[in-house]
């Protein structure tokens, strides 16, 4: 079931929400093992600024019914520690790698995209302009205009595919994702988390997580994410990642109709590191035993009726 995506060519649709899956923690535990059964077609890799950032008080995570709230508030390396440590890791994958990357201005995205612009090992890159979970006053990916504005400042920059992680937290992804495609992005990808808040149990008045806020994932945001997904495929042509609580095969094929050209799995990895593989197995047998030939492409797509 290949897929060809941003001139890359997939064994199968399913890839991995960005930060959901540590490929460098699970090849340690797994050993080769994990090389030779890669849950995903493509790696996503968590998100990386361009200065080491220790990520937000503990605690991180609350158990939601049907899912979970995070406040992680990316925690990694930096852009020279990456390079140094995490890169020459995941270009031993056995798929393309694209990295995801986080500036608190424009002028951070650009130098991040211009390094990593450079890299042989880095297939694509994913501007992440959709983070619930730092406190930089307005996030980029909430409004059009600032979407637009920082795309003309970094599509110069490199030849790579450029793809715009939207947020579900702004009045219209429509609008954003049509402001990326028409500023040079070469798909669009959603869900990221829906903002979120759980108080302690036992301490009345005291929010939970350290962060304060964070954000939902998991089945409880799939409805949200199949009706973004069909937003979005009826404003733009470009290729679409869809996410959003997906747990099965079927799942999976709910986004692909939608207008998804391609499927992450996030918080369901973290019950099971193998879900991935599953889902796309499962999808194969959907879809042979539909009788569908053909994923759901931008070519001769019928747009869902939406009330956007
Ligand atoms: O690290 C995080 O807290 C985080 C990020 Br960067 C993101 O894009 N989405 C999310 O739910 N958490």
């Amino acid at each position: 079931m290949t897929t060809e995506f941003l001139g890359l060519r997939l064994a199968h649709p399913i890839v991995n929400a960005s930060g959901t899956f540590d490929a460098i923690a699970a090849r340690r535990a797994f050993g080769d093992a994990l090389l030779a059964r890669f849950p995903f077609a493509a790696f996503v890799s968590k998100t990386v600024t361009l200065e080491p950032r220790q990520g937000n008080p503990p605690p991180r995570l609350w158990e939601l019914a049907g899912g979970m709230i995070n406040s992680i508030g990316l925690p990694n390396k930096g852009l020279a520690g990456y390079l140094e440590h995490d890169l020459p890791q995941l270009a031993e994958l056995p798929v393309p790698l694209i990295v995801n990357v986080m500036g608190f201005s424009r002028e951070q995205v650009a130098e991040l995209v211009r390094a990593f612009g450079e890299r042989d090992e880095v297939a694509a890159l994913e501007l992440n302009v959709s983070c619930p979970n730092v406190k930089t006053g307005m996030v980029m990916g909430a409004d059009p205009g600032e979407t637009a504005a920082l795309l003309d400042a970094v599509r110069p920059l490199t030849a790579k595919p450029l793809i715009v992680k939207l947020t579900p937290n702004c009045s219209s992804p429509g609008d954003v994702a049509a402001a990326a495609a028409e500023h040079g992005a070469d798909a669009v990808s959603l869900v990221n988390t829906l903002r979120g808040m759980a108080f302690h149990p036992r301490r009345l008045g005291v929010p939970w997580l350290g962060g304060g806020t964070g954000g939902v994932s998991g089945p409880a945001v799939r409805a949200v994410a199949l009706a973004q997904v069909a937003e979005v495929r009826a404003r733009v042509a470009i290729p679409i990642v869809g996410m959003g609580g997906l747990q099965s095969g079927r799942h999976a094929q709910d986004l692909m109709q939608a207008g998804a050209d391609v499927v992450a799995v996030g918080t369901e990895s973290f019950r099971d590191p193998l879900a991935g593989r599953r889902v796309a197995t499962e999808l194969c047998e959907i879809r042979a035993n539909s009788g569908i030939v053909r994923l759901p492409g931008a070519d001769g797509r019928e747009p869902i009726a939406h009330n956007a």
